[in-house]
């Protein structure tokens, strides 16, 4: 009955265990990761763009080459992540129109534009290295198919991070302008990079639900706070500064003291008006639309091939 189907699940969540897709669950549940996971693989998805847009430009062929491994990477995170989001009983064509039609949210942090290479550098280094931050512990996320899917991801994403850090250290040891470049592009990244992780906890509707299921395991200011003690010792390494005053180590708590992001950005950026929202939307709809004959033709292959191999 009822009750001891939810005893059974809380039980699988108090003794860390995995939930499966074959198991039952509440509808909360299952509707949190739905969202959590498909707003995941839409920016995965969206992400490819800020990055894809120095492509054509890369100031060699080996950058390129890079680059471009790196943009399919994030487009293999995001099919992955749709898969998963599958065996909970979502629909990938659904998931699909809901994205383009502005239904479902996607990552604030790819609603800002890439004005320059060093933008590639500091995309890896900080927009990575936020997301491995956040994602680590995903490893462990209650819902099987998430976790095991993370690991994967976790292990691609370090890569990009280092990527993007060595490009940045080559950079640095460049020219004056090329040091200004970066500086510039870190100016730039850092606020968006702190947003990532989500309104501070306090305003963040999910958390504590999430937390008590095992979805999320640290709140969004635990990851904010580590993902920025973290950076300050590579920023130092690489030579350039993080531009907020208030950025101090704090000896009595053992972490840095840092200035809060603006929150009314985030709220515009997530409501829509960031400064690249419509653009990135219009480009996602225009692929899609643009691909509505490969689908075709690959549905009509399949069923080819299935009458084929019936007659
Ligand atoms: N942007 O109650 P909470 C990548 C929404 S990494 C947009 O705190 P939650 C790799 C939230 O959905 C980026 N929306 O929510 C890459 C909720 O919306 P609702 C993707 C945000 O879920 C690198 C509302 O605000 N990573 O793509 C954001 O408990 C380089 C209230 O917030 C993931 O998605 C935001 N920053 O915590 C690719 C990681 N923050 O209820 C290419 C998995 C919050 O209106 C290049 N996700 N919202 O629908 C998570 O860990 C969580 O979902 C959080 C938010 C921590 C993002």
């Amino acid at each position: 009955d009822a009750s001891a189907l939810q005893q059974h699940f809380d039980d699988t969540i108090a003794s860390d265990q995995r939930i499966e897709p074959r198991d039952w669950m509440p509808d909360g549940y299952r509707k949190t990761l739905i969202r959590q996971i498909a707003q995941h693989a839409h920016s995965e998805i969206i992400g490819m763009q800020p990055e894809g847009n120095w492509i054509t430009r890369a100031p060699s062929l080996r950058r390129k080459s890079i680059l471009l491994a790196k943009v399919q990477d994030e487009a293999g995170h995001g099919l992955y992540l749709y898969s998963a989001a599958e065996t909970l009983g979502a629909d990938r064509a659904d998931l699909t129109d809901q994205l383009i039609s502005g239904k479902q949210k996607y990552s604030s942090i790819f609603n800002y534009p890439s004005l320059t290479f060093a933008d590639v550098g500091v995309i890896g280094w900080l927009v990575d290295g936020a997301a491995i931050c956040n994602q680590v512990p995903l490893c462990r996320s209650s819902f099987g198919p998430y976790g095991r899917a993370m690991i994967r991801v976790c292990k691609e994403e370090s890569f990009h991070q280092r990527q993007g850090y060595e490009l940045l250290m080559s950079m640095m040891r460049g020219t004056q302008a090329q040091r200004d470049m970066v500086q510039e592009a870190v100016d730039r990244w850092w606020w968006p990079a702190l947003m990532m992780f989500g309104p501070p906890d306090d305003r963040s509707p999910n958390t504590e639900q999430s937390m008590q299921w095992k979805i999320k395991r640290h709140t969004n200011d635990e990851l904010r706070q580590r993902f920025v003690d973290m950076s300050v010792p590579q920023a130092k390494a690489l030579g350039v500064t993080f531009p907020d005053p208030a950025l101090v180590w704090n000896a009595e708590r053992g972490h840095h003291d840092f200035d809060e992001p603006d929150w009314s950005e985030f709220m515009a950026v997530i409501g829509g008006n960031g400064a690249c929202n419509v653009e990135r939307v219009a480009n996602r709809r225009a692929a899609h639309e643009e691909g509505e004959w490969v689908r075709a033709a690959a549905v009509a292959f399949a069923n080819r091939q299935r009458e084929e191999a019936q007659s």
